[in-house]
């Protein structure tokens, strides 16, 4: 009986609904901190991630399964074997990172090319605005060429894993755009 009603009220409010997330980006980007800020709700202290972490965080009824994984220049070969039954990916971006806006570029767009993610949408964070010399979200997107991308949901949001700027309005967005998407 417990189970009849757990179902029927699961089946009311959707919360079976799990997505399947991945963080991607550069080194020092902010990744494993965005992770953490979702999860917790605050800046924990990292070190750089050989690997991944994994977390699950309900927002709204849907169950995120988050993945964060290290993007160390020898280690991002290793990003698609994750890429599987991708919904969304959170791309990072350190914004005071000048010299390697390129090879951000360059990554981005090697992992749309990919077929497995060509469903997925997209969610782009300008991370570390409150550095002194970060540069704006615009500056960001045209580094990036975003108006390049094509045949795919996505945004860019101003973030700042530190304080927390934009962080829940990014996961707002997937919560919709998911919705949509399903
Ligand atoms: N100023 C500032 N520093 C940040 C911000 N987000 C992260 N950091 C710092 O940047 C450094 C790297 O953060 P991580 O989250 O470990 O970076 P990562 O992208 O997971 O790096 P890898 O695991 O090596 O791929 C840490 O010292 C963070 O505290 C931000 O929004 N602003
Ligand atoms: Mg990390």
């Amino acid at each position: 009986m417990g189970n009849l009603i757990a179902s029927i009220f699961g089946g009311l409010f959707n919360s079976e609904q799990e997505v399947r997330i991945l963080i991607l980006g550069l080194d020092n980007a902010g990744k494993t901190t965005i992770l953490y800020r979702l999860q917790v709700g605050e800046a924990v202290t990292t070190i750089p991630t050989i690997g991944f972490n994994v977390e699950t965080i309900t927002y709204k009824n849907i169950k995120f399964q988050v993945w964060d994984l290290g993007g160390q220049t020898s280690i991002r070969p290793y990003w698609r074997c994750y890429y599987a039954n991708t919904d969304a990916i959170i791309y990072v971006v350190d914004s005071s990172d000048r010299e390697r806006m390129g090879i951000a570029k360059e990554e981005l767009f090697a992992m749309l090319d990919e077929k497995e993610l060509k469903d997925s949408i997209l969610l782009i964070m300008a991370n570390k605005q409150d550095a002194k010399n970060a540069m704006s979200v615009e500056e960001v997107s045209e580094q990036l060429n975003l108006t390049k991308i094509k045949n795919r949901t996505w945004t860019i949001f101003k973030t700042s894993a530190l304080n927390g700027i934009g962080i829940n309005e990014g996961l707002e967005w997937l919560s919709e755009n998911i919705k949509n998407k399903k």
